[in-house]
């Protein structure tokens, strides 16, 4: 664009550079994935979207792209051109360093969940199931949001305190895969205000873009909207054979 000037993304050479060393297997977190112009794109799409789209949940909100899964089966549709590029363009450069050693087929995402928070909202404590690739890709909108991580007790139930908080800054991405997936749970805190925010609470310290963000410990919360990208195992082609399901 002219007379503006457009923001370089530099990415990391190699996941690895990234990986957040302080939790179990596996954790990677891209500060600058998405530029703040690609971020206001992204942002305007999902506020423009169909009202119907909107799922209005007790403590959040929530769009599903394609579709709702029924029985952890996808109906066989492509994912609208605002949500493939640039996220998934750049997610497929690292895609080889993600999956699993033993699987070699490039895993594409086909679904996309977008939640929406506003300050005092979150979501509990959950794993995300068998239904999907074990693997997510959470782009970061608006502002910061912590996702904290939970073990479970020998009686499955989960523990009451989380073990690590990841602080996810807007335009960032996370990557979560493997044993932090299959093994344990994460959340959102229903909170106005983060506190007690620093290297040693913040497992993500080092790799933060703006730590000075956080003053005294503390950090406001305002909404923040989430692209969560996953891969579900079962597709069912019907959806694209009746050819009504891949409308952008
Ligand atoms: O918004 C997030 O970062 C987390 C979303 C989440 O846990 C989920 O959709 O299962």
């Amino acid at each position: 664009m002219e007379g503006e000037a457009r923001q370089l993304i530099v990415m990391p050479a190699s996941l690895e550079d990234v990986r957040i060393k302080r939790l179990p297997s596996r954790a990677y977190y891209i500060a600058d994935f998405i530029s703040e112009e690609e971020e206001q794109v992204l942002l305007k799409k999902i506020e423009t979207a169909p009202k119907p789209r909107w799922k209005q949940l007790s403590r959040r909100r929530l769009q599903t792209w394609p579709s709702d899964l029924n029985k952890d089966t996808l109906l066989d549709s492509p994912l609208p051109t605002w949500l493939t590029e640039p996220v998934i363009s750049r997610l497929l450069s690292y895609q080889m360093s993600v999956e699993d050693g033993e699987k070699s087929k490039k895993l594409v995402p086909n679904h996309v969940l977008i939640n929406e928070y506003l300050p005092g909202q979150g979501i509990m404590p959950h794993k995300d199931g068998a239904a999907y690739y074990p693997v997510v890709c959470t782009v970061s909108l608006g502002a910061s949001i912590c996702l904290d991580i939970y073990g479970s007790k020998e009686d499955g139930a989960v523990e009451d305190q989380p073990r690590w908080r990841i602080l996810q800054e807007p335009r960032s991405l996370l990557i979560t895969a493997g044993e932090l997936y299959t093994d344990y749970l994460h959340g959102i805190a229903e909170v106005n205000e983060y506190v007690d925010l620093n290297p040693t609470t913040v497992s993500n310290w080092e790799l933060l873009r703006s730590p000075d963000e956080i003053v005294n410990g503390k950090l406001e919360r305002r909404t923040r909207t989430s692209l969560t990208y996953r891969h579900v195992i079962k597709v069912s082609k019907l959806g694209a054979k009746l050819g009504i399901f891949g409308k952008r």
